[in-house]
This record gives C-alpha cells, structure tokens and sequence, in this order.
C-alpha cells in the first residue's frame, strides 16, 4: 500500500520526470561518444570528463522548462527533441568530415541546402533511431505515468541552475587541469567535445562567433602594420632560374577532388595502376612534381583549399572562409592577374550557389563563372555532386578555347567525391579488396578521374593551347577520412594508422606543368598556401608587396615545412600531431622535448597573423604596390541565359561577365 502510494507521489511529480529526462539524455550522449566520435581519449581523467561532460548542460536545458508552472513536461520534451537533433546532426556530420557542427556550419548549410543528396542519406542508418530513443520514452512516460497535469514548484530551478554551474565549473577546472588554456587557445574541436561535451561546445562556439563579427567592426589601418612587418621579414625571393620562365602563358589549375598523394603509383593486387596518367606525370619532364606537398585545409573543404590557393591565407579555423568572410576584400590570383592582361574563369559542373562561390568569385574577380548551368545535367551524365569528370572535361573545352589569352582558369573536379560511387559502365577498374565499401570504391573513382585528366590534355594539345599554358593540379584534401583507417591499414600495408601515418596521409599531390622548362621531382615540404608565391614567380611576377604567407616552392630561401589548419606540422625533420613531437625518419616521439618549439612559434605567428587579415578584413586598408583594386559588384555571372539581361542591364563595357 505504502509503495504503491509512494509511487504515484512520484509520478505526480514534475520534478521525478526531470530527473528521468536527464538520466537518459546523459546516458545516449556518453553512448553516442563512445560509438560515434574518434576523441582521443588518452588518460583516466579524460576518461571521467567524459562520463560527466553530458551533464552540466543537461541540467541547464531540461532545468529551463522547470520555470514554467504548466507544461512542463512539454517544454522538456521539445527540450529534448531539440537537443537529440543537435546531437544526431553532429553524428551525421562528423560520420564524414570527423569534425563537429559549428555555427558558421549551420550558416552554410541554408546556403548549400539540398545539394548533399546522396552523401548526407549515406551518413545516416534505420538504426541511428537510438539517439532518439529517451525522446520516444520520455513521449510514452508523459501519455501513461505521468498523465496527470501538475504545477511546478519554480524554486527547483534555481537549485538546478546551481547544480548546473557548479558542475559545469568542476568539469571545466579538471578539464583545465589536463589541457591549460583550453578556451584561450583555439585548440581542436575535438579537444572542447572531448573535455567538454557536445553541447558546452555549441555554446562556446555560438559565443566564439559573435565576438568574431565584432573584430572586424573594431579594427583600423593601424593593424596592418604588424602583419606588413611579418610577411617582409619572412618574404622568400624568387629563384632567378625560374622567375619569369611561364611569363605570358595560360594558367589552368586543376582541384583534384578529394586526392591523395598515397594514389600516387598505388598498384592493385593484379599489378594494374589506379592512375596511369598522373603517375607518368611525375616522371615528365617539364613537370615539377612535388611528393611532400600538404593540404592545408579546415572545415570549408574544396572551398578552404581554393582560398589557400587563390589568396596564400589560410582559411579559418572552424567554418568555411568562403561562407563567412565572402565580403572581405581580397587580393586574388584573378585581380592580379587582371593588372597583367589576363581574363579569368572558373569551371565546375555544380551550381553556383555551391560554397557560396558566386559570391566569394566576385570577390576574387573572376570575369566567368562556368557552373552547371553551362553544362548538360543530364541523369546519366551526373553524379552526387554534379557533372562527372569525362563529359565535364569534354564540355569544357569549347568554352576554354572562347576565352580571350592569356587566361587564368580553374577547373573544379568532382566524380572523386564520397562515397566514390560510380555508374555501371562509368568504369570497369576494378574495386579495393577491403571491408570497407566506401575505401574500395575509391579506387574506381580516382582512376576514373585519371582518364579524364588524360582526355583534358589530349584535348588541350589538340586544340593547340597546351604550349602556351601553365598546368597547376592539386589534391583539394583528403577523401579517406580517419573513420576509414582499418581498410587503410590493410590498403598501407601497416599494422596500424598510428597519429603519424594519419598525418603523413594528409600528403595532396602538386604538380606545375611548364612547357619547355625543366621540371622534376621536388622533395621540399610545402603546402597550398605556398602555391601561388611560386606561380606568380615562375609568371614573373615578384610578390614581395602582398600580404600574404606562402613561400614560393622554388624559392632557394623557401622555408621547408607546412602547417595544418589545426597548429600541427610538418617538416623533413619533425613533425607534429596533436601537440606531440615525432621525429620524421622514425615516426616515434622525439626524445628532444624542445625539437618541434622553433617551427612551433612560426606557425602559431603564422595562423594568428593571418586570422588577424581575415577576421579583420584587413586587406581593405592595403594596397601592393602596382596593383589595380577591383571592385565586386562589377562582376556577375548570370549564367548562359543571362546574356541579353546583363546587356540590358548595363552598358559600360568595361564590366566583364558572360557575354565577353
Ligand atoms: C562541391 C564540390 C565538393 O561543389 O566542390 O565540395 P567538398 O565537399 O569537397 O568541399
Ligand atoms: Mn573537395
């Protein structure tokens, strides 16, 4: 009698079902931690952050709906609802990127929406209903249990805010206590999940994003003296028997979609290369080819590695540059090249609205913009993101030999995108032998894209422009995520991907292809932020007056070592991965605790000075010497039926769009 009365107390009470409405959520996020994310859990303490991480913002979320005297209950489920979708959208995201939403994330997503197609279904399983599980419970709790309406008695919120605070306040001095500064410093997503929680993270970052827009309000042409004085001292001049040896020539660049340098010779088990084309390539002789070359990108993927390469700054430590600072000023590859006679234009078989690029191209000052519209789309012809590489190439190339010399030009790849997949009949290479679908469709699709590039140069020697043009490919970043490296142990040959190998796989392939210069295999280390230094030397244009942090690849003084977006590094040397010291040669940890510091203090400099121009805007107040600011409202790119409207619009001839 007595327990069945002291069970309906229970459920009479509000406060029983917060209680339950806590334990769950806490319970399926640490669940969801251990199944779903890659933290890097290295110690017991880190070990109990984890456990205890969920709560402190569980208590203050559920705890918001104890301030309402009715409805409780409702505003607790919703609550949750809410929560488990933050929750369940991070899942999705880092399935594929093994990196967590961040607000500018959630930004791009209304830009890029409905474009995922095939890859976000991919990332998602009938079983991942789990993560809602304590939603449907606490749903069926409410109807049955916990019918009956009752008040809630307010004064246990301000109990629960407490115990929330406190908690939070514990989890972060224990978290400090493993990792000094870990707010201060702009560490790893990872790190702040991992010491955390997911949700404190959104917070953090909700904050971090804020502060963000009111840098630039704040900053003043005094604050580019600093960045000046660093990018002249670090300067690297050009090297006398390359400066101007392209000059004049066409420029192609070619984003490599998602390749990675270990393709590179990759033979399969019946001995057959996966790409032929580009393996020849490196042994050309009017090719420099360079095997120790990084991406250098973050979360805005294709677009990050395009901004390293048209700006030499890097992109932005969480979110894509292209997305949130599209309203910069720049100084890009195609406005300097304008100054030179050069006309400019971009080709992709995705829509404009992609990346937000028909925004940031203007910015850039790019004449054209050649996206799907000019291309036929048809269904068997396209694929996840847009036009396979064959027909893109193909279809390209009448547009390419319209275009007023010397051009600068960019090609953007995509049939080797997750999840690799492939048509019947687009290939018959055949598939990896692994466990892993996704790792062994890979290899069909980087061959396939192989053939493709053959075909483009084919094509450009037929229509007599290979001669006179410079070719510049690059693998945009990696495709084979960390999530993958059981099948790339066995793809390795390695026991295991150990912090290093992951590193070292980070390697994209670069290749300059100068005709009538003697090129070669350059071991030197560099990344994509040191590509445009070194074009613009060999176009014999000195760079010494921009504002920007490459070193030119073939510079005698180039510094020798690239920088990942996150602070880690890599040199012939030492390397270093999530603040660890290795030595290069042997992969184990440098015994000299001191190896890594000197590079170390440069890169820190290096990615602060370069945040600085980028969330300040600072380019606004600079102008290099000799060089013609352009203006992006000048351009449009309406797209091939947007002739007639863009000559009705304006007459001023001077504006360069489609019709040119
Ligand atoms: C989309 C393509 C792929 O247009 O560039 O982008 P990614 O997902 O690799 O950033
Ligand atoms: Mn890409």
């Amino acid at each position: 009698m007595e327990q069945i009365s002291f069970t309906k107390k229970l459920t009479k009470n509000n406060f029983t079902f917060f209680v339950i409405a806590v334990v769950l959520f806490w319970i399926k996020t640490y669940a969801a931690y251990q199944i779903e994310f890659n933290l890097g859990i290295d110690n017991k303490l880190q070990e109990f952050l984890l456990v205890i991480n969920p709560l402190s913002s569980a208590l203050f979320f559920f705890g918001i709906a104890l301030l309402f005297k009715k409805r409780t209950k409702l505003v607790m489920i919703i609550t949750n609802f809410i929560l488990s979708f933050l929750l369940y959208a991070n899942i999705a995201y880092y399935r594929f990127f093994s990196d967590f939403i961040t607000i500018p994330v959630i930004m791009q997503a209304k830009t890029n929406a409905g474009q995922l197609g095939d890859s976000a279904l991919s990332l998602m399983s009938p079983l991942d209903v789990f993560y809602f599980t304590d939603f449907i419970i606490l749903i069926v709790l409410a109807l049955t249990l916990f019918k009956q309406t009752m008040e809630t008695n307010r004064k246990s919120y301000k109990i629960v805010l407490l115990f929330s605070i406190t908690t939070f306040l514990f989890n972060l001095g224990l978290a400090e206590k493993d990792r000094p500064q870990l707010l201060t410093r702009s560490f790893d997503r990872n790190y702040l999940v991992k010491y955390l929680g997911a949700y404190n993270f959104t917070i953090y970052d909700a904050i971090q994003n804020i502060r963000s827009s009111s840098q630039r309000a704040l900053a003043d042409s005094s604050d580019v003296t600093e960045v000046e004085n660093y990018r002249k001292a670090n300067y690297a001049a050009p090297n006398p028997d390359y400066f101007g040896k392209a000059k004049g020539m066409n420029v192609i660049y070619i984003s490599l979609e998602s390749f990675q340098s270990f393709m590179i010779d990759y033979k399969m088990p019946d001995g057959q290369e996966v790409t032929p084309f580009l393996n020849s390539l490196t042994r050309n002789q009017n090719t420099f080819y360079f095997p120790n070359f990084f991406h250098q990108t973050g979360q805005g993927k294709t677009s990050d590695a395009e901004f390293l390469m048209e700006n030499s700054l890097y992109p932005m430590s969480q979110g894509a540059v292209f997305v949130n600072k599209a309203q910069n000023t720049y100084q890009a590859m195609p406005a300097i090249l304008k100054g030179q006679g050069y006309t400019s234009a971009v080709f992709h078989g995705n829509y404009k609205t992609f990346w937000n690029r028909n925004v940031m191209y203007k910015a850039f000052g790019y004449d054209q913009f050649f996206d799907a519209e000019y291309y036929n789309m048809t269904e068997e012809d396209t694929k996840n993101y847009g036009l396979k590489d064959k027909p893109f190439f193909t279809e390209s190339m009448p547009l390419l030999s319209s275009l007023k010399q010397p051009f600068y030009t960019k090609f953007i790849t995509l049939s080797n995108h997750f999840p690799f997949e492939m048509d019947p009949g687009d290939t018959d290479f055949p598939a990896g032998d692994t466990d892993d679908q996704v790792v062994n469709q890979y290899f069909q699709s980087a061959h396939y894209m192989d053939q493709a590039l053959e075909q483009f140069f084919n094509d450009l020697k037929a229509s007599g422009l290979y001669d006179n043009t410079m070719v510049v490919m690059y693998g945009d970043h990696y495709g084979i995520s960390e999530n993958h490296n059981d099948a790339m142990s066995k793809v390795l040959g390695v026991d295991e991907i150990t912090p290093v190998t992951n590193a070292n796989l980070q390697r994209v392939p670069l290749f300059i292809h100068v005709p009538g210069v003697t090129g070669g295999i350059q071991q030197q280390y560099g990344g994509e932020v040191d590509v445009r230094p070194t074009v613009l030397h060999l176009l014999g244009i000195d760079t010494k007056d921009y504002l920007e942090f490459g070193s030119d690849l073939l510079s005698p003084t180039h510094r020798n070592w690239a920088l990942f977006r996150n602070g880690d590094f890599m040199s012939p040397d030492v390397i270093q991965v999530k603040g660890k010291c290795y030595s290069t040669l042997t992969g184990e940890l440098s015994e000299n605790a001191e190896a890594c510091s000197a590079i170390q203090d440069k890169v820190n400099t290096e990615l602060q000075m370069s945040d600085e121009i980028v969330y300040k805007d600072l380019l606004r107040f600079y102008k290099p010497e000799g060089y013609t600011s352009i203006n992006p409202d000048d351009y449009e790119y309406l797209g091939p039926k947007g002739k007639t409207t863009k000559n009705a619009k304006t007459t001023d001839s001077t504006k360069t769009t489609e019709s040119d």
